[in-house]
């Protein structure tokens, strides 16, 4: 039981590590252009230094009960030219 326990939370940490893995805090949130400003930590995926940046998101819903302030994971992709956010998590 014990084994199987640690299995799990090791595999839950890999794929936070491979998926969500960039720190960012909400600065602005366009719901209508489907964009959002973060102050994010290097993105090592995109060679990109700590800044404050606008992402699309792949999904205006992600916006959805996101406020300026908030702390979350994202995972960011450069997508037909734009970067943008494809996965984001709140509360790390
Ligand atoms: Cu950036």
């Amino acid at each position: 039981m014990t084994r199987w326990m640690i299995a799990i939370a090791l595999t839950a940490t890999a794929l936070c590590a491979t998926a969500q893995s960039v720190e960012a805090e909400v600065r602005k949130v366009d719901k209508a252009q489907g964009k959002v400003t973060l102050k994010h930590g290097e993105i090592k995926k995109l060679d990109m230094p700590a800044m404050t940046m606008v992402f699309k998101v792949r999904d205006p819903k992600m916006l959805d009960g996101l406020n300026v302030g908030d702390k979350i994971k994202i995972d960011a992709d450069k997508l037909d030219g734009q970067y943008t956010v494809t996965a984001l998590s709140k509360g790390g």
